[in-house]
């Protein structure tokens, strides 16, 4: 039942696993190992199979049989345990995998993969009566996936059959050897990603208790003709460890803020009030966040989406009328009153100035006291921008005033 071409093959497997390993540890993302089966294996006859190992690791992930069915001729194959082929459900028990043309999409978008149904045998072709591999086909191919130490990988097989099922040739395989990674039938070398925005920040701009307090801000890429749009998407810090590319593409839509690339120029981004975080949790003060942004790829220039790093953790904090401390210096207003204070002397012949919003200086004092209160006319309730300058370094906050 093996062939010698088949022996030939298992031979340049091994080899072949070298050159795999050496790419998953060159390649930080998107990387596509291409497999050529030299010669082309034919099956041609009752019991010939193909022992296809996807990811050239020494376990045999599928087997494609030539057999004898009771229409005449069938091609059909196995998958080793967790491993599964795309196709669609017929008659409720068959599983008949697709015939994929050049540039299909094999990734977690679909939703039909199976490798155990009707026992294990997945029909290509029953005779010329089932399966999406009756006719005379030359390169087509078999949508793959296989699970590795709990990690899945995408591939494909490429495959000529004549009609009746009366023989399959196999000719290349490849897989993507980032995990959860897509890959495109027919695709050798890995799909170009979008390019990142660079330089995220986030700040807390208001008081207002939802998204409108958060503010991101970033550069787009110098080439933008690789993205379609930014998703811009908060996550709860507890939930960053889970957070990767493929569970930012799976985002609602209701919970990222789209940033078009039509509008020129360098972002900055207020979210909308209304604004969530990825799981839909509205945007709330006290909690720690980190915001990502996903470059999705235009379809044309690149075909894979890309995710920034997070940006540094930020906390959106309640800075109206309440006590701030921060290196000892002790802040908080009642009224019209700002009362400052320190621990451990620091105000001391400190330099305490005052600017309203619009810039202008409205105190200014050295301070002769641990604590200060200072009473400000004031026609309207407004923020302040408090400066103190002390011996051990300088101090700046911005403060309300109702
Ligand atoms: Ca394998
Ligand atoms: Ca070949
Ligand atoms: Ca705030």
């Amino acid at each position: 039942m093996i062939k010698n071409s088949l022996l030939e093959k298992r031979l340049k497997s091994y080899s072949a696993l070298a050159v795999g390993v050496l790419a998953l540890g060159g390649a930080a993302s998107g990387q596509v190992v291409y497999t050529d089966i030299d010669p082309d294996f034919l099956a041609d006859a009752d019991g010939l199979s193909y022992e296809l190992d996807l990811n050239n690791d020494g376990t045999i992930d599928f087997t494609i049989n030539r057999s004898a069915g009771t229409a005449g001729a069938a091609i059909r194959m196995s998958a080793g345990s967790g491993n599964e082929v795309l196709g669609a459900i017929s008659y409720g028990v068959y599983f008949l995998p697709y015939a994929l043309s050049e540039g299909d999409a094999i990734n977690d978008a679909q939703t039909l993969w199976n490798g155990t149904m009707n026992n294990n045998h997945l029909t290509l072709a029953w005779g010329s009566t089932y399966g999406y591999w009756t006719d005379d086909l030359t390169d087509k191919y078999l949508g793959l996936r296989i699970v590795v130490d709990s990690d899945t990988f995408y591939g494909w097989a490429r495959m000529d059959v004549t009609a009746g099922g009366t023989s399959f040739t196999i000719k290349d395989y490849a897989f993507e050897s980032t995990a959860g990674e897509g890959i495109l039938a027919g695709n050798t070398s890995s799909a170009v990603s979008a390019n990142l925005i660079t330089d995220l920040t986030v700040a807390d701009v208001a008081n207002n208790g939802n998204g409108s307090d958060l503010q991101a801000d970033f550069n787009r890429p110098t080439d933008e003709s690789t993205v379609s749009e930014y998703r811009i998407m908060v996550v709860d810090s507890a939930n960053v460890a889970g957070f990767d590319l493929a569970a930012a593409e799976a985002v609602a839509s209701a919970n990222y803020t789209v940033v078009s690339i039509i509008s020129k120029g360098d972002v900055t981004l207020t979210f909308d009030a209304a604004a969530t975080d990825v799981n839909g949790n509205a945007i709330a003060e006290d909690v720690p966040y980190k915001v990502f942004v996903l470059s999705m790829a235009d379809g044309t220039n690149a075909t894979a989406n890309a995710l920034s790093d997070p940006s540094d953790q930020i906390t959106l904090e309640n800075t109206a009328g309440i006590s701030i401390l921060e290196s000892n210096i002790n802040m908080y207003s009642f009224g019209e009153t700002l009362v400052v204070n320190s621990k451990n002397m620091e105000l001391r012949n400190a330099l305490i100035t005052i600017y309203d919003i619009s810039g202008r200086q409205v105190y200014n004092a050295e301070l002769i006291s641990d604590e200060v209160r200072i009473q400000l006319n004031k026609q309207s309730s407004q923020f302040y921008l408090v400066k103190i300058n002390t011996q051990k370094g300088d101090f700046v906050k911005k403060i309300y005033l109702k």
